[in-house]
């Protein structure tokens, strides 16, 4: 497994690419082209320059979180084919680059959501967090502006502000998509891209819906081991994948996160690693990584990547804020240094007792 952190490059992240290099065992980054639309062609120039930034801190650019697919791609619109082109065109640029890892999602609407960004935990740091009674409580129109104004004037990844100025018109054509619309949607967008991906040798990994279920009406799909499994089936090529998020498919319980892992054995291309604890059915807060600060098994669940002979990239996922940090949510340096220290823990323990 190769250790990595996410960073959103020098324009946005409050922690510097020296700093990332600092933490032991992370040698790569997850990064993107933050400021581009979804539906914006990536030039290779553009990508080449982000890649030479990275490397020139002694870092490797390990992959691409994300290339935004296109509401008009989900909804199957008159328009997809032209959004797929741009796409194609982006993936061209990160494979002529030798970049061989896209994490994208395929959420109508929204990115992840919690209703929480900064809760106050007893040890007095904060956490992001969800409870489906502030779910309830919420309008989704509005919902934006009140993430936007709990985010310190941070960038909140996935929440681009240009998207979701149109959030009512969005929802309008969203309206009559139902799950098998939406699962054939991402099909035929899966499959128009897979001759670029064969080319280029490009893993296009699927981050799970988070939380992994419908949400203000609209339909989420990549929400457990069943969907995903027949998606892998549905476009059975290597190089459709997943990313192997355990904060996201954790939101549901009835997942079981190391059992889903086996079963995706050679599909998993990427994994986010991250606890949650749950303080009953509806609420749940982003934990730090130890296995007991939160309900998942965090041993079980780097066992289980071990298993099937999971070689990608890993990182640390949401961390909290801690030691007075001020951030972008989830996305401080030293939460996730911890996280990325207990992690490289776990596996170096692992291995070695392998060995024996
Ligand atoms: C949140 C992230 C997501 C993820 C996208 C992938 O912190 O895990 O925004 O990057 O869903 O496209």
């Amino acid at each position: 497994m190769e250790m990595t952190l996410r960073w959103f490059g020098s324009e946005h992240d409050t922690i510097t690419l020296e700093e990332i290099r600092q933490v032991p065992g992370v040698r790569g980054v997850i990064t993107a082209l933050y400021d581009k639309k979804p539906g914006e062609i990536w030039t290779r120039e553009e990508v080449k320059n982000l890649k030479d930034e990275v490397e020139a801190a002694g870092l490797k650019l390990s992959g691409i979180e994300s290339i935004n697919v296109h509401d008009e791609i989900k909804i199957g619109g008159p328009e997809r084919d032209y959004y797929i082109e741009n796409y194609i065109r982006s993936l061209e640029a990160v494979g002529e680059e030798d970049i061989h890892l896209v994490c994208y999602n395929f959420m109508p609407v929204f990115d992840w959501i919690r209703t929480d960004l900064a809760r106050k935990r007893e040890d007095g740091s904060t956490a992001m967090a969800y409870s489906k009674a502030a779910i309830d409580a919420l309008n989704p129109e509005t919902m934006f502006d009140a993430m936007e104004g709990d985010a310190n004037g941070a960038l909140l990844p996935g929440w681009e502000p240009e998207r979701l100025a149109g959030v009512k018109e969005l929802f309008d054509r969203y309206r009559g998509m139902d799950c098998e619309k939406l699962f054939a949607n991402l099909k035929y967008f899966l499959e128009r891209i897979m001759p670029v991906c064969d080319k280029y040798d490009i893993n296009m990994a699927i981050h799970p819906d988070d939380p992994a279920w419908p949400i203000f009406g609209l339909p989420r799909i990549i929400i457990n081991e069943e969907n995903i499994l027949r998606l892998m089936k549905a476009v059975d090529n290597p190089h459709n994948g997943i990313t192997f998020c355990s904060g996201s498919y954790g939101t549901n319980p009835k997942n079981n996160l190391p059992h889903m892992i086996r079963s995706l054995k050679g599909r998993i291309h990427f994994a986010h690693i991250r606890n949650l604890r749950f303080n009953s059915p509806d609420d749940f807060e982003e934990a730090s990584h130890l296995s007991s600060d939160g309900s998942f098994d965090m041993y079980e669940i780097v066992k289980a990547l071990f298993d099937i002979g999971f070689d990608g990239p890993v990182r640390p996922d949401h961390g909290r804020m801690i030691w007075g940090e001020k951030g972008i949510p989830g996305y401080g340096l030293f939460d996730r240094a911890l996280g990325a220290a207990y992690i490289n823990g776990l596996i170096e323990a692992i291995e070695k007792s392998r060995r024996e």
